[in-house]
């Protein structure tokens, strides 16, 4: 009993960790997943993304990217999804 209850507070403990990591990492990662952004640099090129989606296109992605700056950021991703013009990263294979 005392072993297990041990056993628990380690894994807590480490999961606090890895919550409190993950947090100053990517404060606003909700759309955009570490599969999709693969350099972690918080935004999605068309070459990450088309990893995700093959059957984007060039044009789709620049419909995505609606400042234009040529990535798709968490706030351009959500609202790609939203509209359908993406696949939710979550339930994407
Ligand atoms: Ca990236
Ligand atoms: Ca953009």
């Amino acid at each position: 009993m005392m072993d297990c209850l041990t056993l628990i507070g380690k894994n807590v403990k480490s999961v606090i960790l890895a919550a409190g990591l993950v947090t100053s990492v990517a404060f606003s990662a909700n759309a955009m997943s570490a599969e999709i952004d693969t350099d972690g640099d918080g935004m999605a090129s068309f070459a990450e993304l088309q990893v995700s989606y093959p059957e984007l296109t060039k044009e789709m992605f620049g419909d995505i990217d609606t400042n234009g700056d040529g990535f798709v950021d968490d706030e351009e991703m959500a609202i790609a999804v939203r509209l359908g013009n993406l696949a939710d990263p979550e339930t994407h294979a």
